[in-house]
């Protein structure tokens, strides 16, 4: 059985959204999601929901990346994704959220701010239950898009892969990085541990 899913494709990572993380044309991968979502039988959303008094936000871009001395917030960035402003929606040409079969909200207490949808904590002890979810459906197999590339798919994608029952395909047609060096980096590392990293669906087997 496979299941696709949506990595945080919100605005707040698009230029829609400029002051908040705009990674380029993060605005554009709509079509490509749901053109992975046909080859698959469950389709998942993840969203970033951040609240404004989160404990890693800074004011201005060149503060951020900063490392954090914080167990489940490492480093700084501009607030972004708060539920109620237009960066916390969806980009264009999705369905509507009520249209997936399931969908995780990640990152709403101020001190936790995780990239990977299948753990609310950087440590990995508090599952969101994205995992249990797709074992209990009979999920093998995981196609997986969304931004950005080098942080949330990246993190997303070895959570899967490191629980040991899922084949993990990350498409980069239907993915956007932040950085050209950290997206790089990104794909190096998710190969390393044996997820597919293809450039699009045509090398999908299905
Ligand atoms: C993300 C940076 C900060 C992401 C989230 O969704 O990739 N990146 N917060």
């Amino acid at each position: 059985m496979i299941a696709s899913i949506d990595v945080d494709p919100q605005k707040t990572f698009t230029p829609l959204c400029p002051s908040e993380l705009p990674v380029v044309e993060g605005d554009k991968i709509g079509p490509a999601l749901n053109k992975q979502a046909e080859k698959a039988v469950l389709r998942v959303l993840t969203k970033d929901a951040h609240p404004a008094n989160a404990v890693w936000v800074v004011d201005k871009p060149e503060k951020m990346l900063a490392p954090l001395d914080h167990p489940n917030a490492d480093l700084t960035w501009v607030s972004h994704a708060v539920p109620g402003t237009e960066g916390f929606e969806i980009i264009p040409n999705l369905p509507a959220v009520t249209e997936y079969d399931h969908v995780i909200w990640k990152g709403v207490e101020p001190d936790l701010h995780p990239y990977g949808a299948c753990f609310h904590d950087i440590q990995e002890k508090l599952s969101t239950g994205l995992i249990e979810w797709l074992a209990v459906k009979g999920v093998t197999t995981i196609l997986v898009g969304g931004l950005a590339t080098d942080y949330c798919v990246k993190t997303t994608a070895l959570q899967l892969k490191q629980h040991g029952h899922f084949d993990v395909w990350v498409n980069l047609e239907a993915c956007r990085g932040i950085a050209e060096e950290t997206t790089i980096a990104a794909c190096r590392d998710m190969s390393e541990v044996g997820i597919h990293v293809i450039h699009s669906l045509d090398e999908f087997p299905v």
